[in-house]
Order: C-alpha cells, then structure tokens, then sequence
C-alpha cells in the first residue's frame, strides 16, 4: 500500500494554447483517486496549487511570454513538492509541462536532503531541453529539462537547492528536437530513446538499463509523463500531437516496469488539454497507465532485475 498524494497544478502558462488548466478536474472526473484506491492504495487529493505572484525583469528573448506566470508556479510548485514528499508519492496532475519547472526541482531538492540522486525519466515526443534564450516559440513548457539540470538562462527562476546531472536524465518517445535542443543534448550523456529505437529494439531494453542505473545508484526516480508520448490517434487530447508515438501497449509495458522496479518516487501528469478530447479517452487512458504504474496487473510476473 502506497500513500499517493495528487496535487492538482492547474498551469496554463507554458504555452499559447489554452486548456491544459482544465487537466486536474478531468483526471478527478476520470476517476484517478478511485483507481488507485482501488488498488488497494491510499489516495488523497491535495486540491490544486495556486501560483505565487513573481515579478521578473523582461526576458532577452522577446518571444519568450508569460515569464512571471511561469515562475509564480514554479516557486508554489517546488514548496509542494517538497513538502507532500516525505508524506507519500507526489502525482503533479496538469497542467502544462512547464509544471514540472516546479514539480521536478523541487523533488531534486528532497533527494538532495535524503542525500540521495534523482534520476528522471521523461515519456515525451519533445526533449523539453530549450532554455529561454534558445526558445523560438517562447513556450516555457519546451525548458524543463533544461532548467532542472543546472543550464544558463533562467536567472529570472529561483535557483535550484540541486541540479540533476544530465547523465541521470533519460527521454523516451523522442520524434520532436529543435536543432538547439539537439546540439545541447549531443553535448551531454543523457539516455535519448527516439521512436526509432523504440521500433528496432522494443522500449523494454532501454527503460530495463535506465531502471538498472538508478537501483544500483540507489537513486530516487521522478517520472514526467506527457501525453503527446503516446500517439496522437490514442490520445489526441494535446495541443503538440506529433504522428507515430507509443502505442497503448509500449505505454503500459512502460507504466507496468516502473512499477516492478518499486523506484518511481513522484510522478508528473502533463500536456492533458481536455477541450481537445474526445469523450474523455484520453483522460481515461492517462488513468489507465497511472494504474498500471501503481501495480495493476492482469497477472503478476516474478520479479525483474530492474526491482
Ligand atoms: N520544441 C518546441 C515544441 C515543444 C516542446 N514541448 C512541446 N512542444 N510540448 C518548443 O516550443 O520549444
Ligand atoms: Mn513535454
Ligand atoms: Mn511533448
């Protein structure tokens, strides 16, 4: 039995397009307590985080918009993660990527006081890896990575209690890197699993090395699931869809390893824009998968090395 702490981050302002901020209400009306409680868990909904207001300087980079929102939510977003964190497993319900600006450098700060690493995994078309001088669409939600890892350019954000070394980052679903992102990556030794090799080699041997790493480094593990990760024609309810992502079945193989693996520490929810659903499936698919990573099985298998 695991305590599960959902904490609603209603965050709209990583990005133009409106309707992420609708995200927390449909995974509350698609039911994410109840499957998780369900499954024998304990789940208790924090209600959702209000951003604190921020002044900033104007941003070299004109494109760049809604700065100030952005770092409100940050600094709110981090103080919940690093204070539901000792009580149970953070799920950052989104709301934007840009969310996790907050949810992720605040739970590298908790590892940091556990004196243990973070490690993080982000399910994602996109690497999230612009900072705000390299953005071209000025939408924060594309910084994440790039922020938590210790990058330039985000004076204007609170500065990290712990940077998460690049080489503790792996990115699975890659099919969307702008030429910046990609020069920066190359620079670096994270694990980039594009669709390609997730069509040679299945998604299981990459995610099973990535899992090995962060037992042996007796590492805390942050997922960050977007929805455009998957493909778009099983969950069109995003505003970034990119054509040929994981299929259902590669998205629960996934959810069902990190649960084996007994090390996902927090979890992020993001990207969900409800106005673009359909009947609510993608809600519904994104409850599913967050089942399978909080052990639903159809049957149990015996114990992995990822474990
Ligand atoms: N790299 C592009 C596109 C993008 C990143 N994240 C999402 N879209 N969701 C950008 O805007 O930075
Ligand atoms: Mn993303
Ligand atoms: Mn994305």
């Amino acid at each position: 039995m695991t305590r599960i702490l959902l904490i609603g981050a209603p965050m709209d302002a990583g990005k133009r397009r409106r309707g992420c901020l609708m995200g927390p209400d449909a995974y509350r009306t698609a039911g994410l307590g109840d499957a998780l409680t369900r499954l024998g868990h304990e789940a208790v909904d924090l209600g959702n985080v209000v951003p604190d207001d921020a002044a900033v300087a104007p941003c070299p980079n004109p494109a760049v918009h809604s700065l100030a929102e952005c770092v409100g939510w940050t600094s709110a977003l981090r103080r919940a993660a690093e204070s539901a964190a000792p009580d149970g497993v953070p799920v950052f319900m989104g709301g934007d990527h840009a969310l996790s600006l907050g949810s992720v450098s605040g739970m590298a700060a908790v590892a940091a006081r556990e004196d243990k690493p973070l490690f993080v995994l982000w399910l994602d078309a996109h690497s999230d890896f612009h900072t705000p001088i390299t953005t071209e669409t000025g939408n924060l939600h594309g910084t994440p990575v790039a922020y938590v890892t210790g990058r330039d350019g985000f004076e204007a954000f609170p500065k990290l209690a712990a940077r998460v070394p690049i080489e503790n980052v792996g990115m699975i679903g890659l099919r969307s890197v702008d030429p910046p992102e990609r020069e920066a990556l190359e620079a670096g030794n994270a694990m980039l699993v594009d669709m390609r090799q997730i069509d040679e080699e299945g998604i299981r041997a990459p995610l099973a090395a990535f899992l090995d790493r962060v037992a042996a480094a007796r590492g805390l593990l942050h997922v960050s699931l977007d929805v455009d990760f998957l493909d778009p024609s099983v969950a069109p309810a995003v505003g970034t869809t990119v054509p040929g992502g994981a299929t259902v079945r590669e998205g629960h193989l996934a959810m069902e390893m990190l649960s084996d693996s007994g090390l996902v520490r927090s979890l992020d929810l993001v990207e969900l824009n409800p106005f673009l659903d359909e009947k609510g499936r993608t809600a519904s698919l994104m409850v599913e998968l967050t089942a399978s990573l909080f052990g639903r099985r159809v049957f149990d298998r015996p114990t992995r090395s990822y474990a």
